[in-house]
């Protein structure tokens, strides 16, 4: 079913930031894809591309469709879906690790980084469909979307259950996660020739340190030297993968009835993982899903944001649904509207640092999804916290969870996106921007909060 999108006068503010956001994207679209910022990421992205074409799917189901093909072009033929996927045309210098680092190439001749990302792509598929039903474009992406899968139950599988691992920080999409301070400790810090690029776009202390980032090289040499094979610095498995994972096996049996083809398997799978996930990952004493370090066995102590997000398991049993919200509301605060990415209470915590306190619009979606039909109260509460932090500061990249300031950098892509998608929530025909409580500040009145006004053709915007 499509979710009906607000008519504008239904909720004040809204025609307006809806606009803006398309403007967003708009600006960072390259023909066939989206960079997810031009200054910061000037290339293509895999979760990126996938958070993208759900906000996209709202107004130009066709960029959408266009945008996961693009990613889907560059598929590895061991079904792998890269992490990057290089523009030839941007120089090597724009950003770091660049192609000449990760000296992968997909089939098709493209260059591409060979790590992978979160596979929320199945999911972004479906909702495609869903604003446009398309049975040739899902006919299209389904054996991809099933290659996806099968590559990563074939190559990334830790043990006799149904969880995969992940052999990279980058990979979890959350790099700087305090969860992964332990797994890395271990990683010698290697010296690094290439200058970082990143900080010539955002300031130091949104970022990763430096010896953080020269661990991620040195992991991420050690393993393209194995031609992507054989990781050993770095194994983790992370509730936020599995159980995109596992939400994406859902929506692949979907995919599937559609296409003709047995939704079993894929439903099967689901619940495999969901089980896996719950045997392993649950941690009954601190109410919250947590990584594994598979070369230790041991639980980094530190709980992220990761832990809330098998909320969107529709088999998840209700009691642990029911402890998991709990949490999220004790400890991450998510009564204010906006959800960390690592409890406030915890030691380490800074609330303008990249993946060690910001609220982030990505991993806030994927728990509002897990809320809808859980708890609308709350559901409300936080989609009305993602649309003030947007329109009091931006398209940001990330969020103070407190003071909803903007950080890192500007005209995210996917802030945009899901802001789109939140807007669309029938959630809004009753709670407009003006039952917001004014927090962060008004939108109407900060129009310098928002973007650069930019021509967009009529038909975009209509
Ligand atoms: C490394 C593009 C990506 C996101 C990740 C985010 C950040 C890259 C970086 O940007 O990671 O992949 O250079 O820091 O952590 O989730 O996909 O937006």
């Amino acid at each position: 079913m499509t979710r009906p999108i607000a008519a504008p006068e239904a909720v004040p503010g809204a025609g307006e930031l809806r606009r803006a956001a398309v403007r967003v994207l708009v600006a960072n679209w390259e023909g066939t894809y989206t960079v997810p910022s031009r200054t910061l990421y000037p290339h293509q992205w895999s979760w990126d591309s996938a958070f993208v074409a759900i906000g996209n799917a709202c107004w130009s189901p066709r960029r959408a469709r266009t945008e996961l093909l693009t990613l889907f072009g560059a598929q590895w033929r061991d079904g792998r879906v890269p992490h990057i996927v290089f523009n030839p045309a941007v120089p090597e210098g724009a950003y770091f690790p660049g192609r000449d680092f990760w000296a992968a190439h997909a089939p098709s001749g493209v260059a591409t980084s060979g790590i992978v990302q979160p596979p929320v792509h199945a999911l972004a598929a479906w909702r495609v469909h869903l604003a446009e039903p398309d049975r040739a474009f899902l006919r299209r992406i389904y054996p991809r979307l099933a290659a996806q899968h099968r590559y990563l139950r074939a190559a990334r599988r830790s043990s006799a259950d149904e969880l995969v691992t992940i052999v990279h920080p980058w990979e979890s999409g959350m790099d700087n996660s305090p969860a992964w301070d332990g797994p890395l400790a271990a990683v010698p810090a290697a010296p690094m020739t290439e200058r970082r690029r990143d900080l010539a776009h955002v300031a130091a202390d949104e970022r990763p340190t430096d010896r953080d980032y020269r661990r991620y090289t040195a992991l991420a040499a050690a393993y393209r030297d194995t031609g992507y094979h054989e990781a050993t610095g770095f194994l983790i498995e992370d509730p936020l993968f599995n159980a995109l994972y596992g939400a994406a096996e859902v929506a692949l049996a979907k995919i599937a009835a559609v296409c003709g083809v047995d939704p079993t398997p894929h439903l099967r799978q689901a619940e495999e993982i969901t089980r896996s996930l719950l045997e392993r990952l649950w941690d009954e004493e601190r109410g919250i899903f947590t990584a594994r370090d598979v070369r230790t066995g041991e639980r980094p102590a530190a709980d992220s944001v990761a832990g809330l997000v098998p909320l969107i398991l529709p088999g998840l049993p209700m009691d642990v649904a029911d402890r998991l919200i709990g949490t999220a509301v004790e400890r991450f605060g998510l009564e204010r509207g906006l959800l960390p990415s690592y409890p406030p209470e915890a030691a380490g915590f800074e609330p303008s640092r990249y993946w060690r306190g910001p609220s982030w619009m990505n991993t806030s979606w994927l728990v509002l999804e897990g809320l809808r039909d859980r708890d609308a109260d709350l559901a409300r509460t936080l989609a009305a916290g993602m649309v003030r932090a947007a329109a009091g500061a931006g398209f940001r990249e990330y969020f103070h969870p407190f003071t909803g300031d903007g950080h890192g950098c500007h005209d995210f892509s996917w802030s945009a996106a899901l802001i789109l998608d939140v807007l669309g929530e029938p959630l809004w025909a009753e709670h407009g921007l003006d039952a917001v409580p004014p927090a962060f500040g008004e939108f109407e009145k900060q129009p310098g909060g928002l973007l650069e006004r930019q021509d967009v053709g009529d038909e975009v915007l209509a």
